[in-house]
């Protein structure tokens, strides 16, 4: 049996910051009350979050120029599972990871859903990956996939799509996230339509093989590693597509997959609009799809991304059903730290939108009054909700400070132990 973090270490770091943590609770409870917020059915709210974590997250990611793994790194899917897991029992925000085939193939999916069941946590969506060339496969993905110029390649990479959701039926997963590198790196390269009359046809032979209650998620990606045109750049043409093929596909947005600066909380809001949010890919950027940790650069943005999902959800906006992921790229921290602090960005930046008075919020816009309902949306994002995200932890099993906890258990050096480094393991993101 391999290492797990004893239950009794939590509870003994629990004790020790348990009165703090009463006490800031307490008082903030008592601010927010003053402005008629009840921290109880905040805290409910934050305890019954969840945002899946991606298999890949788990390993030590790399630039184009090197990557340095840590020690006891995962080797495969069965390591992977075990750091996903404790992600989960510290933090209680993460029930869930997401598998990439190839990566985490296995020969018995049965042996691998009992070892997950027996950690804790499940499978969300399946993601594919045509944006290598797998071991032994007849044809390159070096042009392209699913948007190939050549019928044999597009075929194939069907075919493996088709793979990913059969092995997804097996572990329990309801969606298919499809994100394709195609596209060109010279004007001339490629015909900007044609490219994207394949990917049509490639996925229209994916989703007819959807079963009746999957999702496909289409996640657009405006450059890298195609420099010049990709062929599902933005939202617009996720869009095109998900209409395209019908009412079981949606978009996914990753929020690195923008360039600087864009308004991607109105990107929501209208993906919201017309009912095809598949949900999110978190993290964080400076400069392009950085895979920074969630909330590390841009808090703000994260908090006004959360706001227009507290507004749907607060007028029950029809097919309102996101699915929350971390994507992210970890080169400088361990990945499972970087895991929890994330997950419990997304949750600071949940909270922090369910402090704002939509009510007050509507009345200053009705008003055309600017700076007063910039100051109630503010409101939100300046309230340290610290307190509330501790105390959801804490109800659902997990510690008042799980990066501390975490530290104090050694897990990484025993890991190291456990985990002896094999060549040319694939984590991380490549
Ligand atoms: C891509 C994209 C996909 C993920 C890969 C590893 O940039 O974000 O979601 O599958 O990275
Ligand atoms: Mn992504
Ligand atoms: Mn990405």
């Amino acid at each position: 049996m391999s290492y797990r973090i004893p239950d009794a270490l939590i509870a003994e770091e629990n004790a020790r910051l348990a009165a703090a943590q009463a006490e800031d609770y307490a008082a903030l409870g008592r601010r927010l009350g003053r402005s008629g917020v009840d921290i109880e059915a905040i805290t409910a709210k934050v305890a019954s979050f969840a945002i899946a974590v991606p298999t890949w997250g788990v390993g030590t990611g790399g630039t184009r120029f090197a990557r340095f793994p840590g020690v006891g790194e995962p080797r495969h899917i069965f390591d992977k599972i075990e750091d996903c897991a404790t992600i989960h029992q510290l933090t209680r925000a993460t029930p869930t990871c997401s598998p990439h085939y190839p990566w985490d193939k296995v020969s018995d999916y049965r042996e691998l859903i009992e070892r997950a069941a027996a950690l804790g946590v499940g499978f969300d969506a399946v993601n594919s990956n045509t944006f290598q060339d797998a071991a032994g496969q007849p044809l390159t993905y070096k042009f392209g996939s699913l948007a190939h110029s050549q019928k044999a390649v597009r075929d194939q990479a069907v075919a493996h799509n088709v793979e990913c959701i059969e092995i997804g039926q097996k572990l329990g997963s309801k969606a298919l996230t499809v994100w394709i590198a195609d596209g060109s790196n010279f004007p001339g390269q490629s015909n900007l339509n044609r490219v994207f009359d394949w990917y049509l046809e490639s996925m229209t032979e994916i989703y007819a093989r959807l079963p009746q209650d999957w999702r496909v998620f289409i996640e657009h990606k405006l450059y890298e590693p195609a420099f010049y045109s990709t062929v599902i750049s933005d939202w617009g043409t996720s869009l095109m597509a998900a209409e395209a093929l019908g009412p079981k596909a949606f978009c996914l947005v990753d929020l690195g997959h923008h360039a600087p600066n864009v308004n991607i909380e109105q990107i929501v809001a209208r993906l919201i609009r017309v009912q095809r949010l598949a949900g999110f890919h978190f993290n964080d950027s400076k400069y392009g799809d950085d895979d920074l940790d969630t909330g590390a650069i841009d808090p703000f943005r994260l908090f006004l991304v959360f706001n227009e999902l507290v507004d749907a959800s607060h007028r029950s906006a029809p097919g309102f059903d996101p699915a929350y992921m971390l994507d992210q790229s970890h080169n400088v921290t361990d990945p499972i730290e970087s895991l929890m602090a994330s997950a419990m960005e997304t949750e600071r930046a949940y909270a922090q939108a369910l402090i704002v008075d939509r009510d007050a919020l509507a009345a200053a816009q009705a008003d055309n009054d600017a700076m007063l309902g910039h100051r109630i949306l503010k409101a939100g994002f300046l309230a340290d909700v610290s307190p509330i995200l501790a105390e959801a932890r804490v109800r659902n099993g997990g510690a008042i400070d799980p990066i501390a906890v975490y530290r104090a258990s050694n897990y990484r050096r025993v890991k190291a132990k456990e985990r002896p480094a094999v060549a040319g393991s694939s984590s991380g993101i490549v």
